[in-house]
C-alpha cells in the first residue's frame, strides 16, 4: 500500500491510520502527558520526594498517573518509557492495554538521550538511531502508537551553531522516517532550552532557526507531515534574565514563531513545559488560545506541569494515591480548558490544596 508523498506502508497501521492517530492526539480539548522519564530523570523526581527510584517504585507512581480515573476527557495519549512499556498493573494488565482501556493512546520515547557532540564543546546531539527500526517493530508489537524523540538545544555566547541545529534536525527526521515506515506516529521534540539569561528576543531567534532546520530536514527525508506532531518549547525570556517577558509578549512571540517555520500541513503542535512554573505553563497556553483557529491545532504535551503537584502529594504514600490523582486531574483540566480558550485563575484559586 502507498500512501502521501509515494511512502510505502509496512507496519502494522496503514499511513490514513497514522493521519487520524494524529489527529486523534490533538483531538478537541486533549492534550498528552508526557511520562516517559529516562532512568536518571526518574531518579531525580523521586529523589526529590524522598522516594527511592526502584521498579516497583517507578511502577507503582507510573500506575498512578495511568489509572487516575476519568483522565481521558482531558489526556489523549501518554508517552512512556521503555521500562514502563513492559510493566504491569496491580491486577497484571500491561500498561499500554491499560491506557488504551482507559480511552487513551499509549506512546513511546525512543530516543537515548541527549549526548555530548565530539567537536562542539557545550553542545549536545541526541542518540538512539542504530537498532531504531527494529525497536520500533518491538514497540509497535507491545500497543505504542506513537513514539517520541527529544533534541536539546542549549543557549550561550557561542551557541547553539548551525552544525549542532542540523545534526539534531537531521537525527530527527531519520527518526521520524523510521517512525512512520513502522506504523507510528512520530512526535518531532526540539526543544531549545529557557537556561540563560538570553532575553526572549534571543530565544525566539534560536528556536525559529531550530525549527526550520527540522521542517527542512523532514521534508528532505521524505517524512509524511500529516502524520507526526511537533513538540516545540513556548518562547520565553531566559531563566536567568532581569526582564521576564508577560504572558501575552510570550504567546505572540511563540506563535509568530510557529507562523514561520510550520506548514500547514502538520495536525497539530504540542508544547513541552520546560521547567516553567505549572500554572504559568497553563496561563501561556490559554493565551496561545487567542490564535485558534490557527492552521494546526495548539494544546499541550507536559510532562513537570502536569505531574509536578501529583507527585509532591503522593510522596511514595498509598494512603496519598487519590488526592495525587485528583492533582493530575485538576491540571490536566485546567490545561484542557486553556487549550479551548476558558481557564480563568479562578480554577487554580478554589482553596484547594493542589
Ligand atoms: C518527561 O520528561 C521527558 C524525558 O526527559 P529525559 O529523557 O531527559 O528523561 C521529556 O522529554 C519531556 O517529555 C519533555 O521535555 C516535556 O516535559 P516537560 O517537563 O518539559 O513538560
Amino acid at each position: 500500500m502507498t500512501g502521501g508523498r509515494g511512502l510505502v506502508y509496512t507496519g502494522s497501521m496503514a499511513v490514513h491510520d497514522m493521519e487520524a492517530t494524529a489527529r486523534a492526539l490533538v483531538g478537541p480539548g486533549k492534550g498528552i502527558l508526557a511520562a516517559d522519564e529516562s532512568l536518571p530523570t526518574i531518579q531525580k523526581r523521586l529523589n526529590a520526594v524522598e522516594v527511592a527510584a526502584t521498579e516497583e517504585n517507578r511502577r507503582a507512581y507510573r500506575q498512578l498517573l495511568f489509572l487516575t480515573p476519568e483522565l481521558a476527557e482531558f489526556i489523549s495519549g501518554i508517552i512512556l518509557f521503555d521500562e514502563t512499556l513492559s510493566q504491569k498493573t496491580d491486577h497484571g494488565v500491561p500498561f499500554p492495554e491499560a491506557i488504551t482501556r482507559a480511552g487513551m493512546i499509549p506512546g513511546i520515547k525512543v530516543d537515548l538521550g541527549a549526548k555530548p557532540l565530539a567537536g562542539f564543546p557545550g553542545e549536545k546531539i541526541t542518540e538512539g538511531l542504530d537498532g531504531l527500526r527494529e525497536r520500533l517493530a518491538e514497540y509497535s508489537r507491545l500497543g505504542a502508537r506513537f513514539a517520541k524523540w527529544r533534541a536539546v538545544i542549549a543557549i550561550t555566547d557561542g551557541a547553539p551553531t548551525r552544525f549542532c541545529l542540523e545534526a539534531n534536525a537531521h537525527a530527527l527526521a531519520r527518526y521520524a522516517a523510521l517512525c512512520q515506515e513502522a506504523g507510528l506516529v512520530p512526535i518531532v521534540e526540539p526543544e531549545v532550552l529557557m537556561d540563560g539569561a538570553h532575553p526572549i528576543e534571543r530565544h525566539q531567534e534560536v528556536t525559529e532557526q531550530a525549527q526550520q532546520c527540522v521542517f527542512e530536514a523532514l521534508f528532505a527525508q521524505r517524512v509524511n507531515l500529516r502524520a507526526m506532531l511537533l513538540k516545540p518549547n513556548m518562547v520565553l525570556s531566559g531563566k536567568d534574565c532581569p526582564r521576564q517577558a508577560g504572558v501575552a509578549e510570550v504567546a505572540i512571540a511563540t506563535f509568530r514563531c510557529l507562523q514561520t517555520t510550520v506548514p500547514a500541513a502538520v495536525p497539530g503542535v504540542v508544547f513541552l513545559s520546560g521547567g516553567q512554573d505549572d500554572i504559568r505553563a497553563t496561563e501561556h497556553l490559554q493565551a496561545l488560545s487567542r490564535f485558534v483557529p490557527a492552521p494546526w491545532e495548539l494544546s499541550f504535551s507536559f510532562g513537570r506541569a502536569l505531574q509536578d503537584r501529583a507527585l509532591r502529594i503522593w510522596r511514595g504514600k498509598a494512603a496519598n494515591v487519590a488526592a495525587a490523582r485528583q492533582a493530575l486531574y485538576h491540571r490536566a483540566s485546567c490545561n484542557a480548558a486553556a487549550r479551548n480558550g476558558i481557564y480563568s485563575d479562578s480554577m487554580d484559586s478554589s482553596g484547594k490544596t493542589f
